[in-house]
């Protein structure tokens, strides 16, 4: 069986993920805040990745990365830059040093949040990150795309919709990914052979998709979800919003300066923050 970390593990879409690939793989599953539950694949290992040392410590002896841990919204530099920036690269080198050759990268669609909604994008389309935590992303595929072209590593990077059971807005409906598609993208960052640097969407098979996904079904990503099946309802209750957020399809990030932080700060940028 092999051995699988998970960043950011406590997180929503860690989470989802853990469950999703529980008995698939021996999971060694990290993040900065303590695990209450675990399956019984699943060994956790505390780490700050903006530490190098705790990078190495946790990428040492297994077969692949999924790089989930950091900041998941946008927020203030000094937690993007310690947390996405220096904790991305950590990690990209640290399983370089410990000749792991596989990495999927959930990048985010905020990495290309200022198309408009009414364009269709595919995995060709130059980055317009909507906020720093998007242009974190824009830097972690850079990252991506590096490695694979210069030290031969195999790495996907799934720009992420939003991960749910169920798609929760209007929004939503053209970028919810449910937690089994998810899974079925991840499986195939860290199983198929023709992977070298591949960027794709991280989204279910929705009618409302803003999306070109061809480059995902191309490494036969077959979605099982539609969002559509929830639209009536997510309609039904939707509310107007600020008329920028509603033209780009990175909605609220493209005017907030920050949105809510469900993960904590690493020590470093709390420090920088006092
Ligand atoms: C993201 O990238 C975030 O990690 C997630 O929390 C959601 O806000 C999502 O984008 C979204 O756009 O809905």
């Amino acid at each position: 069986m092999k051995t699988i970390l998970i960043t950011g593990a406590a997180g929503d879409v860690g989470t989802h993920l853990r469950r999703e690939l529980a008995g698939k793989y021996a999971l060694r599953v990290s993040d900065l805040r303590p695990l209450k539950k675990f399956h019984a694949s699943e060994r956790y290992m505390r780490a700050d990745i903006s530490n190098f040392a705790d990078a190495l410590r946790i990428t040492k002896g297994v077969d692949a990365v999924v790089h989930l841990g950091g900041y998941s919204v946008e927020g203030p530099w000094e937690g993007i830059l310690s947390a996405n920036i220096v904790g991305c690269y950590n990690m990209f080198e640290a399983a370089r040093r410990n000749g792991v050759r596989r990495i999927v990268f959930p990048t985010s669609n905020h990495a290309a949040g200022f198309y408009r909604r009414d364009q269709t994008i595919d995995h060709r389309a130059y980055p317009k990150p909507d906020s720093r935590y998007g242009v974190s992303k824009v830097f972690g595929e850079a990252l991506g795309s590096l490695y694979a072209d210069k030290y031969g590593m195999q790495v996907l990077c799934i720009r992420i919709g939003n991960v749910n059971p169920a798609p929760i807005d209007k929004r939503r409906l053209s970028i919810w990914l449910s937690p089994r598609d998810l899974a079925q993208l991840v499986t195939i960052g860290i199983e198929h052979p023709e992977i070298r640097f591949e960027i794709v969407y991280g989204v279910s098979g929705n009618t409302r998709s803003w999306y070109d996904n061809s480059n995902a079904h191309r490494l036969e990503y077959r979605p099982r979800d539609d969002s559509e099946a929830y639209a009536a309802e997510v309609l039904a209750r939707e509310k107007p919003g600020d008329a920028t957020a509603e033209r780009y399809q990175g909605g609220a990030f493209t005017v907030e300066e920050e949105i809510p932080n469900p993960a904590p700060l690493p020590r470093t940028a709390r420090k920088k923050r006092r």
